[in-house]
């Protein structure tokens, strides 16, 4: 098959001077940041979903995309010629990852029988384009929100047999994950939430859900899959009200079931908005529980407030992402998955470039700017000088277990009024701008 994008280039660094728009102006894969390359720290993942099956419809309106490779094609003809397409952008951008549902990367078959085929004759493909490219799967996961059987959920279904349906599709797609060496996998909860309470019994529900990823948690092992697991939490769209609603929601989730040995957080910056909170929040939140796993990069609109998932290029969100990241010890097994789609008005196939591109650069611009911000000390220095009323006397006794409130009332009435200092925040954000 000749080459969808031949007049592409691999997309090299050029530096921060560079006019070419098909060029990295921050992004340098073997500059040391830390002492460890860009490459390893930001482990950039481009998504199938997006970036083969995104066509640009909204609510109102059908496809914009102009995807020359699909002329004529549907089904699994279809599906097959997006393959070799896909892995020539992630080739060309120099992404060391991918990630996909099983049915973006092929059709659902008119049983579950002919997906499973469907899906292993992709497989195949993507196997040997991995073997070709290096391209590897940072996760893979099973879509189970756009079958009209997952209308009331799959693991929350009121219906025992939708939940059969979801544990043999993700059974499926735990093997094909494993089969291609994947480093993670998964569980967007799509439709596992509700849209009425009228009609719901919420905490059969939320029984089902944890069952449901215990079922899982076994089959990786029955199979040797050890890739790590992850929970992506979201606190609505489609449904009114998502069980894993935020980072803290799957936390307390993945205690009071179990699990929380057994999966850790893929945080989205969109889903973390769309909850109220901010990407760095979220992110603390999972760092903070030893629970940071990975991240879907991308950003929404403030004017529109749904799950855009737009291109991140906001040098601030990267930066506090990169901070956030750089605190926990860096990614492990998870990465910078861009789940993030080109805008309907962005149509042209070189759009899927620039997009990348972009999101790759503001990545790396974060992490430089994050880097410099920690080398440079102050703000850490700050945070830590403010809380050193713990470091010794009352404050360290408190921390060590070795206070009772009797103690406390004794230090209180011989402290008096306690004396605080301002919390700075003008001067921190000047501080920042230093930087970026
Ligand atoms: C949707 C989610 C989804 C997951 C994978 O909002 O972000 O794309 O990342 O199922
Ligand atoms: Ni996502
Ligand atoms: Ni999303």
């Amino acid at each position: 098959m000749p080459a969808a994008f031949p007049a592409v280039p691999k997309i090299s660094y050029e530096g921060p001077h560079s006019k070419n728009p098909l060029a990295f102006k921050h992004y340098n894969a073997d500059e040391l940041v830390e002492g460890r390359s860009m490459r390893d720290h930001l482990r950039f993942s481009v998504v199938y979903w997006h970036t083969m099956c995104g066509n640009g419809t909204d609510m109102f309106g059908w496809g914009t995309a102009q995807r020359p490779w699909e002329a004529g094609l549907s089904g699994i003809d279809l599906a097959k010629a997006r393959v070799p397409v896909f892995f020539e952008i992630c080739e060309k951008l120099g992404a060391p990852y991918y990630a996909f549902h099983d049915r973006d990367v092929a059709p659902h078959g008119k049983n579950l029988k002919q997906s499973n085929q469907y899906l292993d004759t992709i497989t195949k493909l993507l196997k040997a384009q991995q073997k070709k490219t290096g391209v590897k799967l940072l996760w893979g996961t099973a879509q189970l929100f756009a079958h009209p059987r997952y209308a009331h959920g799959a693991a929350t279904s009121c219906s025992a047999d939708v939940f059969a349906y979801a544990a043999a599709q993700v059974k499926k797609a735990l093997e094909v994950t494993h089969e291609l060496g994947g480093e993670g996998y998964t569980f967007w909860g799509g439709r596992e939430g509700y849209s009425t309470l009228w009609n719901t019994n919420m905490k059969r529900e939320l029984e089902h859900l944890a069952k449901f990823l215990h079922l899982a948690v076994a089959y990786a092992k029955e199979i040797g899959f050890k890739g790590q697991f992850y929970i992506e939490p979201k606190p609505k769209e489609p449904t009114k009200h998502q069980y894993d609603s935020d980072a803290a929601a799957c936390l307390n989730f993945l205690r009071e079931y179990d699990l929380i040995d057994h999966l850790k957080l893929n945080l989205e910056t969109n889903h973390a908005t769309l909850a109220g909170h901010s990407m760095q929040h979220e992110m603390e939140v999972a760092g903070a529980a030893g629970a940071l796993g990975s991240i879907d990069a991308n950003t929404g609109d403030l004017m529109l407030g749904w799950d855009t998932d737009q291109f991140p290029t906001d040098i601030y969100l990267t930066t506090q992402c990169m901070l956030s990241m750089l605190k926990y010890g860096g990614f492990t097994t998870g990465g910078v998955n861009f789940d993030a789609k080109v805008r309907r008005e962005s149509f042209e196939p070189i759009d899927l470039f620039h997009a990348h591109i972009g999101g790759m650069d503001a990545f790396a611009r974060g992490l430089k700017i994050a880097a410099a911000i920690r080398a440079d000390g102050r703000l850490a220095d700050f945070v830590e000088n403010r809380y050193r009323s713990w470091d010794a006397g009352i404050g360290k006794d408190i921390e060590k277990g070795k206070t009772s409130f009797k103690q406390l009332e004794a230090h209180a009435l011989k402290q008096g009024e306690p004396e605080l200092e301002s919390g700075r925040q003008e001067y921190l954000e000047n501080l920042i701008n230093e930087f970026i």
